[in-house]
């Protein structure tokens, strides 16, 4: 095990006996989830179309969640098609990992690659160092990663997810088919009684393309490509008029903008970015840049069948076509809808925070070349850009200085947007992707409360972070 950026801990291998006793849950594991998986496919509502299935799913049990994620290369099954894919476990949508507040989860990453991993656990706020969500760790081909993730009591329930996050190869790997949902679960529980227990949706949003039966190493966001849920062509799900679900909305691509319709019904966004909201939104269409997340109810309408879709949208330099995602059938006996709730979390807004420092802080691209940057430079493992005193909160203006958008993530800790192109925002919940608007600017404010160390914010376009768009935070106190 190695490290790459300026902590050169030595990773402790553990014993053959525990690397055996490990193995043999893993495969007990795998064993058991295979067995729980029949029940979480979605038996298909037409004989035409395939029905709407799920990722297998790993779940805790007594408050930990042991799992084993084997990336390698190899042929899967994508929509009845044999295709090369960089996969976890042999899914193009990796296995959901379910966990709740409080809990531990431990994983091994096998490598099987012929190239350096690692993995990041997207939006959950857990620690970025060590054996944690610690991306500034590599590890190489053969080897076993072991990562442990304390999530803490209070963590915000929602959809999060996971994926390598190993720097020039970020692209290669998640557009390959590398990344899976994360369900922190109790976001059911803050809903009124009458929707605790709701049926639930994921829908893992991901793209790919072919060149001679393989998934290629770059994708061309400009080119056709094969937008799937959970890895299936518009598959067919089912809904009772009046009945309410709960959808998980999630982007788990590489690069790929969504807008997302559901003809004749409304979203009801009651979390973003795995943040529960203290105002329920209703939205007609949502916008999913890469890595971001919309838990949203949804209620059937009228008998009949209607389309979930991707509409047009123009993200500065490529504009997306419209795409039929899946056909939702209403149908059956109407169940009279439930009332939906106004509020799902307190108000935790940042707007009343002592600020303790402000930055200023711009995206760049370099004429033609491949080269994106913050601040006029290229990511460097080595360099803090920013150094951060933990137990304050911080307010950045982020300006994108180039003709597209690009949407900013940060790890660990969630933001508050406060304005949009100098108007204010009306923020719902914390969130951890916002689009930087083409020419545009954001203002954030962002609390370090915790989790002293290093981790990373950056454009999560993943063709521009592996080309430098990103840059390094040390919270120290
Ligand atoms: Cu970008």
């Amino acid at each position: 095990m190695t490290r790459i950026g300026g902590r050169h801990t030595r990773k402790r291998r553990p014993s053959t006996g525990r690397r055996l006793a490990r193995a043999a849950l893993a495969v007990l594991g795998l064993v058991l989830c295979l067995v729980a998986a029949e029940d979480l496919l979605r038996p298909g509502a037409t004989a035409a179309q395939a029905g709407f299935a799920e990722p297998i799913e790993l779940r805790a049990t007594e408050g930990i969640l042991r799992a084993t994620l084997t990336a390698a290369e190899q042929e899967i099954d994508l929509d009845g098609q044999r295709v090369m894919a960089r996969v976890y476990n042999g899914a193009f949508v990796g296995p959901t990992l379910r966990a709740r507040p409080g809990d531990r989860i431990e994983l091994e990453l096998v490598n099987r690659l012929t190239q350096p991993t690692n993995l990041h656990f997207h939006g959950l706020h857990v620690s970025p160092g060590g054996e944690s969500d610690n991306i500034f760790r590599m590890v190489n081909p053969g080897e076993t990663a072991h990562y442990v993730l304390e999530l803490p009591s209070d963590h915000p329930t929602g959809t999060f997810w996971y994926h390598p996050h190993q720097h020039h190869l970020a692209l290669e790997q998640v557009f390959g088919g590398m990344s899976g949902a994360i369900v922190i679960d109790g976001l059911s529980e803050q809903l009124p009684p009458d929707l605790q227990g709701i049926d639930e949706r994921l829908f893992a949003l991901k793209d790919f393309q072919l060149e001679d039966g393989a998934i290629p190493i770059e994708d061309s966001p400009g080119s056709p490509t094969t937008r799937t849920i959970n890895g299936q062509i518009n598959p067919a799900l089912t809904i009772v008029p009046g009945e309410t679900q709960l959808w998980r909305l999630a982007n788990v691509g590489a690069e790929l903008f969504y807008q997302l319709r559901l003809d004749g019904h409304a979203f009801h966004v009651v979390a973003e970015d795995g943040n529960p909201v203290w105002d329920v939104a209703q939205a007609d269409a949502l916008v999913l840049p890469p890595g971001k997340r919309f838990d949203v109810l949804v209620q059937g309408g009228e008998t009949g069948t209607y389309a979930v879709k991707t509409i047009s949208y123009d993200q500065g330099n490529h504009v997306y076509p419209e795409v039929q995602l899946a056909t939702l059938t209403v149908a059956g006996t109407a169940q009279a809808p439930a009332a939906l709730p106004a509020s799902v979390a307190p108000d935790r807004d940042l707007d009343s925070a002592p600020i303790a420092a402000t930055r200023d802080i711009f995206f760049n691209d370099v004429d033609d070349d491949p080269i994106f940057e913050i601040d006029g430079q290229q990511f460097d493992p080595n360099r803090v850009d920013d150094l951060v005193k933990l137990g304050t909160v911080e307010e950045w203006t982020i300006r994108n200085v180039t003709a597209e958008q690009h949407p900013f993530h940060i790890h660990v800790n969630d933001f508050q947007v406060v304005s949009v192109n100098g108007q204010p925002y009306n923020a719902a919940s914390l969130q951890d992707v916002v689009i930087l608007p083409a020419n545009g600017e954001v203002v954030i404010r962002a609390p370090f409360m915790d989790y002293p160390g290093k981790f990373v914010y950056h454009c999560h376009i993943l063709f521009h972070e592996d080309h430098g768009m990103m840059a390094v935070v040390e919270v120290a106190g």
